[in-house]
């Protein structure tokens, strides 16, 4: 027990001096689990499916089969919880966004400017296109080798994170990425998501303890 403290203090000290710690997070090597409302649940996935819409081309909806067979990649990260825990090197599969439209899966229009994540119950959360558009988001099925499991967000969700070597990506705490997600809209304006609407910094940097938005 006070080994393990220790141990978890040793290595939150090591990870100050390597920058990798955000001010005011601690370690952690559980992975709590933190939303808003009830778990959605899927007795099959016959019924998902994934919606892109907004400013785009042309609208997409994929069903689970039709969404496995797009480019897939993998990413280890650091993720950050504006609730103070960080936890390290977490492994992560699934879609990148950039990919999708580097290979012309969903062509933005030019006016479109920020990604409103929709997800089951009503949930959604907001980011620039820009930022989207990172190597550390990802658009996930797996957690460490394993699809998700149903509070982590089964069966896609966005991630975000940061890399345990670079600090040039723009980066965000964990809530803007949305567990259970349906859909991606394009947007020209931003729109606040739940969290943002209710205290929640829109900007979010971690870096910069971006934790609440003034007045709260
Ligand atoms: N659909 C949905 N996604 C959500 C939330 C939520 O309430 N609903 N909460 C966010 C918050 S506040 C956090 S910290 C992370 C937590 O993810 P985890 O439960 O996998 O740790 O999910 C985010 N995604
Ligand atoms: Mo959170």
């Amino acid at each position: 027990m006070f080994s393990n403290v220790f141990n978890r203090k040793a290595k939150e000290n090591l990870a100050k001096e390597g920058n990798r710690l955000p001010q005011g997070q601690s370690l952690t090597d559980r992975f709590p689990v933190l939303h808003y409302g009830p778990t959605a649940t899927y007795r099959n996935l016959d019924n998902w499916d994934l919606r892109v819409f907004g400013l785009v081309e042309e609208e997409k909806v994929w069903n689970w089969d039709e969404f496995n067979k797009l480019p897939r990649t993998n990413v280890t990260m650091d993720i950050h919880c504006v609730t103070r825990w960080s936890k390290f090197d977490t492994f992560w599969e699934g879609v990148s966004l950039k990919t999708l439209i580097e290979e012309g899966f969903i062509r933005p229009l030019p006016t479109a400017k920020f990604v409103i994540q929709h997800c089951e119950h009503g949930y959604t959360t907001n980011l620039p296109l820009d930022f989207m558009l990172e190597e550390n988001i990802l658009l996930a099925t797996h957690y460490d080798g394993q699809p998700l499991t149903a509070d982590h967000g089964y069966p896609l969700r966005v991630v975000v994170g940061s890399f345990a070597d670079r600090t040039e990506n723009k980066t965000a705490y964990f809530w803007k990425g949305g567990k259970w997600l349906r859909g991606l809209e394009f947007r020209a304006s931003d729109e606040l998501g739940f969290w943002e609407r209710n205290g929640y910094n829109n900007e979010a940097d971690p870096w910069r303890e971006q934790r609440y938005s003034s007045g709260w």
